[in-house]
């Protein structure tokens, strides 16, 4: 195919967060937006991506169809002989890592702004992951973000638009584009970490009753694939499957305030045993049982300590890790299982080199993302098969009709056995860019002045700084990761702002606080926490500061 060369200019603003690059949809539909970033990703990598295959994807938002045509006219005109697109430009986030491992591609393309809304209000988002299917390190997105503000050329191959829904390949000169069914290769992917005959038995259980809600978004086919065609669960257990580009004009966050209609059918009258979530691209997930939520960062700790539950990890697991803000529950199980353990920036990426060194078989972050080591992205779906194995295996001896042992039960049984690290997470979203820096500053301002041993509240100060993270494995540095307050009873207050937001800032704010006193277990987490939560308000001035006096959401 011929390759048409375009002149562009750079356009400022197009570094990468946490987790790519995430705007609002009209800014990406701007001109040249979209090819820009592309170009630069292209010219980023350089020469390595001749002849290769590029893989790509999306959540099904809007704008990904004619994102993708884009796409892949200039990946054609970069050098790659190859595209591999999920019909009509779906892929969830797990599955594209899932892809790119299992056939050995290049790397791939997702199209995504993950839980933020989508629609032409909403956002649009986009995002690299290489071979081992894993979102591009900061070295590369480094390097992306140099090359957006050099980038003068668009190179793109001179082709017609092509035809997304129709599965099968078809040629352009030599460059070949295969539209695939977006399911299957991650489907495969799961049916190696879990015993899908097992689960399927358990699900048909008469007194066993679970519901996942896609939320519209991307996981409405995949859930509806695994959950219902191959474990044999009724079409009514999955809930709003139908994807739509606006997410059905929600906010797709599996959490307790966006996934509210769940959240009310848990709690309500003849709830289903087991209930979960997902956001828009499939790779966070929330845990409920009849009437309970489980923390993320519970969820995480408690699938590892049960990983023997799971036919993956029969072997034993290599270790284990966290991101810095989520609880050290998952701490104290590799303790007591005696596995390594790390702590990792936020962001998904810092995990992956410790999983390719095999050093770590699941991790999770508090921010509702649980993985394993089977791909290189967070999994919504494994988290549910996860738990869903868990409860088949601690059900095996309860005779139908008995009493079912549910989500809460598998909760009390870990923390009689390890404790309970109490958690909340408060976020303060759309909060002035200003204020919100006013706030890290009066809390890098009090960490300054607070040597260890210094009293606050009813807390001693072990220690306060701006984590830092040496990878183990490359040496690379990750620096001024959060705030943090660590006391000698190993509670925690920290800060950080969000690298994943279109607009104002949003601040996290996460609080820790560990207890193994059995009698409190069942405590409401807000009501245990309530005292380090009024310390850390106080240190902070963030309703002063902020003008906030509560936040928009709670953890
Ligand atoms: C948030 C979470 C982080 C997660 C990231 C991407 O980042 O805190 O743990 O990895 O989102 O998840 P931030 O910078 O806004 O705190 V997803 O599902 O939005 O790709
Ligand atoms: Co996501």
């Amino acid at each position: 195919t011929a390759v048409k060369e375009l002149p562009t200019q750079p356009i400022e603003g197009q570094k990468t967060g946490t987790s790519g690059l995430r705007k609002k949809t009209n800014v990406f539909m701007g001109p040249n937006y979209l090819a820009n970033w592309v170009q630069s990703l292209f010219n980023a990598l350089g020469a390595e991506i001749k002849g290769k295959t590029l893989c790509l994807g999306g959540d099904g938002r809007y704008f990904g169809k004619e994102a993708s045509q884009i796409i892949i006219k200039l990946a054609a005109g970069n050098g790659f002989s190859k595209v591999v697109v999920g019909q009509n430009a779906i892929m969830a986030t797990p599955a594209m890592s899932a892809l790119i491992r299992r056939k050995k591609h290049y790397g791939g393309i997702i199209m995504s702004a993950s839980h933020n809304p989508g629609g032409p209000e909403g956002d649009f988002g986009i995002k690299f992951n290489y071979t081992s299917g894993e979102p591009a390190p900061e070295s590369i997105t480094d390097k992306i973000y140099g090359e957006t503000q050099k980038v003068s050329t668009l190179k793109m191959a001179d082709m017609p638009d092509v035809d997304l829904n129709k599965i099968g390949s078809s040629k352009f000169g030599d460059f070949e584009l295969e539209v695939i069914d977006p399911v299957e290769d991650y489907m495969a992917q799961l049916k190696e970490v879990f015993d899908f005959e097992a689960l399927k038995k358990f699900v048909a259980r008469k007194d066993f009753k679970m519901i996942f809600d896609a939320m519209h978004a991307v996981t409405g086919p995949y859930a509806t694939r695994i959950l219902v065609q191959e474990l044999g669960a009724p079409a009514s257990t999955v809930k709003d499957g139908v994807s739509s580009p606006d997410f059905n004009g929600g906010h797709p966050d599996p959490n307790l305030t966006y996934a509210k209609e769940l959240v009310d059918i848990m709690w309500g009258a003849n709830a289903p045993t087991f209930g979960a979530a997902s956001d828009g691209d499939g790779d966070r997930n929330m845990i409920l049982g009849n009437g309970f939520f489980v923390t993320p960062s519970d969820s995480v700790a408690m699938i590892a300590a049960n990983a023997s539950c799971i036919p993956y990890f029969k072997g034993g697991l290599k270790g284990v890790a966290r991101s810095m803000p989520t609880s050290a529950a998952l701490d104290r199980v590799a303790k007591g299982l005696n596995l390594p353990y790390f702590e990792t920036p936020t962001g998904w990426k810092f995990f992956c080199n410790l999983m390719d060194a095999g050093k770590c078989s699941i991790c999770g972050e508090e921010s509702f993302g649980t993985g394993g080591d089977h791909i290189r992205e967070k999994d919504g779906l494994f988290a549910v098969l996860a738990w869903l194995s868990i409860l088949a295996a601690k059900n095996a001896n309860v005779p139908e009709g008995g009493k079912v042992v549910g989500v809460k039960d598998v909760a009390l049984e870990h923390w009689n056995k390890f404790g309970r690290n109490f958690f909340s997470r408060y976020d303060y979203e759309e909060v002035a860019t200003d204020a919100a820096n006013k706030v890290m500053a009066q809390v890098a301002d009090v960490i300054s002045k607070s040597p260890k041993g210094t009293k606050m509240g009813d807390f001693t100060l072990d220690f306060a700084d701006n984590f830092e993270y040496v990878d183990p494995i490359d040496g690379s540095k990750a620096s001024k990761q959060g705030l943090r307050f660590v006391f000698t009873d190993g509670s925690r207050i920290i800060f950080r702002l969000s690298g994943t937001g279109s607009s104002g800032a949003t601040i996290r704010m996460y609080i820790e606080q560990y207890s193994n006193d059995p009698a409190k277990y069942e405590e409401d987490a807000q009501k245990a926490l309530a005292p380090i939560i009024k310390l850390a308000l106080e240190l902070s001035q963030l309703p002063q500061l902020t003008g906030r006096d509560k936040p928009t959401v709670i953890t």
